[in-house]
């Protein structure tokens, strides 16, 4: 079947032809509420299926921006491949087409995303531990630590992913660090964003990990981990939507997810998001050395030390892409709902110059802090 955008009438009528659901009536709703493609939610008795489909371009920009449909293939592969080292933190793929550029996937309507919930005052306590421990285990997995060279280019060449990981070097990287058309700025944060545009040092440090983003390989990454691809409830946690996976350096994931946490603060309190950084941070180090322990392939796992080094090159590297997604989400395209919901001026502006002096600071100081370092910023921030 060639491709052509589904509607709530077509995308029940594949599930029919494909023996997911019966000829009988059938619920359908599409929604999809992320930047990029359709998400149909169908049902019929016990029967519920997600079924989430490409568009060719950016949603969130309009057909003038085409996009390939490829990444529907990518995403899908990334679940499987995830599936197989952290089960319990994915969805499950049930059917795929490339052609199409659809997936058929287990509806996890029964949890929230966690930005919409941590905004409606959910706690999520077990969140920040799950996703140290999935990120640690399906990076540690799809690296050469675990696979070795040869094997892992044969898994990398499924993710070649061009036209998303332009979205991210343009948005994240390029586009908030001058005077770009996709830039959203508040009136009141002039004098802020001026100042970023303006320094030349700092947009060298941005250049670095641009160059990073674009050259390291390390590993499998989803490469789009925000608090709006996470389900979860009290004791489940679900990671969704991974159509920018390819292969990048460790310490993106964990950076992106980390400015998310930050971000949450408006909801949840500086003294919260302290606690599930930290926890979120140490989960990820010890899981990852316990697979390094039980699974390093030679001659890595036979190097004294070089977990050590690869740990401490990911926290340096995550602490400058986490600030990197703080200044872009706070002045760039895809803006968050955690600064865009605050409803008074005021506030919102200090928060937006929060996220941005807060960005600066990680990008600048990524190589000399640790976690206690960190926490002493944080308590800073509570006692403001
Ligand atoms: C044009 S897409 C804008 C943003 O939405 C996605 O979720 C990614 O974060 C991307 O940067
Ligand atoms: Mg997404």
């Amino acid at each position: 079947m060639t491709y052509q955008a589904l509607t709530e009438r077509t995308a029940v009528e594949r599930l029919q032809a494909l023996g997911f659901i019966g000829q009988g009536e059938a619920s359908c709703e599409e929604i999809g509420d992320g930047n990029l493609n359709l998400v149909f939610r169908v049902r019929q008795g016990e029967k519920r299926f997600i079924l989430k489909q490409a568009l060719p371009y950016a949603k969130v920009v309009g057909e003038s921006w085409p996009l390939s449909l490829e990444r529907a293939w990518i995403e899908q592969a990334a679940l499987k491949e995830f599936a197989k080292f952290a089960p319990a933190f994915v969805p499950h793929v049930y059917h795929a087409s490339k052609e199409e550029a659809f997936t058929v996937m287990e509806d996890l309507s029964h949890l929230t995303i966690v930005r919409h919930g941590l905004l409606a005052g959910e706690v999520y306590p077990l969140l920040a531990g799950h996703i140290g421990s999935f990120l640690a285990k399906t990076l540690f997995h799809t690296s050469d630590f675990a696979l070795g060279p040869v094997a892992k280019k044969g898994v990398a060449r499924t993710y070649y992913n061009p036209d998303l990981c332009d979205i991210t070097e343009k948005l994240i990287f390029t586009d908030p660090f001058c005077d770009a058309e996709t830039n959203q700025i508040e009136e009141g944060l002039e004098q802020d964003v001026e100042a970023i545009w303006s320094d030349r040092e700092l947009r060298r440090e941005v250049a670095k990990l641009e160059a990073l983003f674009v050259t390291k390989g390390d590993a499998l990454l989803h490469g789009d981990l925000h608090t709006g691809s996470i389900f979860a409830s009290a004791d489940e946690t679900r990671v969704i939507d991974p159509e920018f996976a390819f292969y990048g350096p460790f310490g993106f994931d964990v950076g992106q997810f980390m400015a998310h946490l930050f971000f949450a603060s408006s909801a949840i309190g500086e003294e919260r998001v302290r606690s599930d950084v930290e926890t979120f941070l140490a989960t990820y180090e010890s899981v990852f050395r316990e697979r390094w322990e039980s699974f390093a392939v030679a001659p890595f796992r036979d190097a004294d030390g070089l977990v050590d080094d690869v740990l401490k090159t990911t926290l340096a590297d995550a602490f400058g892409f986490a600030g990197c997604e703080l200044i872009r989400r706070t002045i760039g395209l895809a803006p968050v709902a955690d600064l865009e919901g605050i409803e008074s001026k005021a506030e919102r502006i200090v928060r937006k110059r929060h996220a941005l002096q807060t960005g600066v600071f990680l990008i600048r100081n990524r190589l000399t802090l640790d976690l206690q370092a960190l926490k002493e910023l944080f308590a800073q921030e509570v006692a403001r």
